[in-house]
């Protein structure tokens, strides 16, 4: 049995990545921070055979005692601190976790096993933020970083060390470059489950309103559960390798907010939706579009889900989400 270890197992795509491989026949490793962490309890509850193991992406012993407890074939860093607008207040530890924990993850891996005859395996979440403010459209593995946040810069050096271990040591060190990927699981911070939830409630009389940022940036969305199917492939290449990931389609966050709007008949999304300098960032990305054509062609890899699927799937789970909160039965 293939033996896989996840950080960040309790986001979003550490779910989803963890459901694939246990479907896959792996058995599956998840390292859970802190102390009494609540995220531990749901993670039992959900995904009962992962094993949880300690450990923190800012402790060196904690992840080699992590690696010499699983013994992994395959690690996957997901583990971050991923919100962009959090790493504007946040920024050295966003560094220290995203960044450095990466440098971390590589040692103990080092450490443990990880060169040519004990060959652990190593993916590392790397983010279309990196293009940050970009030099080229699309974007390829080739164009330059112009990261634009404390999360775009510790997610270059992860990248970049990813990318120089594999060089100087000859370990399986593979890197995916992934656009943004969301769906029913993503938190409630990011934009599309914030904009999919209120317009649920909205839709319920639960809320009267939407308070959002920047409307016109673009984003090149696309669906988690298919996104990790990649990062998978990526770890059954003969040669470790970087790969964007992405589905070569951008929209605006005011086409999001019409279109969820739509799904619930809602036409007049003008008058829900108002703006606040509070959720601006200092620096912003304004365009992301992938070329995914290496994925394609080398991993074999599409996407599923389409833009407008991807909506509709995370308005209705939000509409029959919150109905059970609010203990609203549905109209049949
Ligand atoms: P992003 O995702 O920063 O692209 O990073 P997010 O959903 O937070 O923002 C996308 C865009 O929406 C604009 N925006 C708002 N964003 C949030 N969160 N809340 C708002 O109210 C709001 N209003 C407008 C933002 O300014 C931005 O332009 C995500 C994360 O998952 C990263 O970890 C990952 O690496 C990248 O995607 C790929």
């Amino acid at each position: 049995m293939p033996r896989a270890f996840i950080t960040g197992i309790t986001g979003q795509d550490g779910r989803h990545l963890a459901e694939f491989l246990y479907d896959k026949g792996y058995e599956v490793f998840g390292m859970v921070t802190g102390q009494n962490n609540p995220k531990a309890e749901y993670l039992r509850n959900e995904l009962p055979f992962v094993e949880i193991v300690p450990g923190d992406l800012a402790d060196l012993p904690s992840l080699v005692k992590a690696m010499a407890h699983a013994q992994p074939d395959e690690v996957y860093n997901l583990g971050a601190i991923s919100f962009v607008a959090m790493s504007f207040n946040q920024a050295e530890l966003t560094a220290n976790i995203t960044g450095l924990g990466v440098l971390r993850m590589l040692e103990a891996i080092r450490m443990v096993g990880g060169n040519e005859n004990n060959p652990i395996r190593f993916y590392q979440a790397s983010s279309s933020e990196m293009f940050g403010k970009v030099r080229e459209t699309p974007q390829t593995e080739l164009t330059p970083f112009h990261p634009r946040s404390p999360y775009g810069c510790a997610k270059v050096f992860g990248h970049d060390i990813t990318v120089n271990y594999r060089e100087s040591y000859g370990m399986f060190a593979c890197s995916g470059i992934l656009f943004n990927h969301e769906g029913p699981r993503r938190g409630l911070e990011f934009v599309t489950r914030k904009v999919t939830n209120a317009v649920a409630r909205i839709s319920l009389g639960l809320q009267e309103e939407i308070v959002l940022g920047n409307l016109d940036s673009k984003r090149d969305w696309g669906y988690a559960g298919d996104y990790v199917k990649a990062m998978w492939l990526m770890m059954q290449q003969p040669e470790p390798d970087d790969f964007v990931i992405s589905t070569g389609n951008t929209h605006s966050i005011e086409d999001l907010v019409q279109r969820a709007f739509a799904e619930v008949g809602i036409d007049d999304w003008k008058s829900r939706v108002r703006q606040d300098p509070r959720f601006f960032r200092p620096a912003e990305v304004d365009l992301l579009i992938g070329d995914a054509s290496k994925a394609r062609t080398k991993l074999g890899w599409t996407p599923e889900v389409d833009f407008a699927q991807l909506v509709s799937m995370m308005v209705k789970h939000d509409l029959a989400y919150e109905s059970r909160k609010a203990g609203i039965v549905p109209a049949v």
